[in-house]
């Protein structure tokens, strides 16, 4: 799996009267967001994504809680733990994602490259691997 998606890290500076973390444009952060949202009150049952993007790119942050995220670019699936607010995962255009095992209060923060497109999500397994014969 190339940098399809890949952990970065979240600058953060702690002192003994808490914790701040930045986001800015920058190697963590190659586009300049447009969209932020969050997913929260997730049951621990429940798993969310299924889909791919065709052009979208995004950074996702566990600001509480935690959750895995399973990246899947065809051929290879891979699967990421996010539990840090200091810890973001980048994935690219072109991606499968699933999002598994949320924590109880997890709160996943997404920034994102573009506004909100359904017709740049491919919610079909199938139809993601073949979309990737013809376009990867
Ligand atoms: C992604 C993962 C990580 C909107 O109307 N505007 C929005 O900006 C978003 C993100 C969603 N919606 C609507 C579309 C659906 O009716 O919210 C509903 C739930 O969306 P969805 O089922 O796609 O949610 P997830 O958690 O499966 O996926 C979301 C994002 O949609 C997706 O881009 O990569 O989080």
């Amino acid at each position: 799996m190339s940098w399809i998606a890949k952990l970065v890290e979240v600058p953060t500076y702690s002192s003994d009267s808490g914790s701040l973390a930045v986001v800015e444009r920058s190697h963590s952060l190659p586009f300049d967001p447009v969209r932020a949202y969050f997913i929260f009150d997730v049951p621990n049952w429940s798993s969310r994504g299924f889909h791919a993007h065709k052009n979208l790119e995004q950074l996702m942050i566990a600001v509480a809680g935690s959750l895995s995220v399973l990246v899947d670019d065809g051929s290879v699936r891979r699967e990421f733990e996010l539990d840090s607010p200091s810890r973001g995962l980048l994935i690219g255009p072109g991606a499968w994602r699933e999002m598994h095992r949320f924590a109880p209060g997890t709160i996943c923060l997404v920034l994102a490259s573009e506004k909100f497109d359904e017709t740049d999500y491919i919610r079909d397994y199938q139809d993601f691997v073949s979309w990737r014969e013809s376009n990867c």
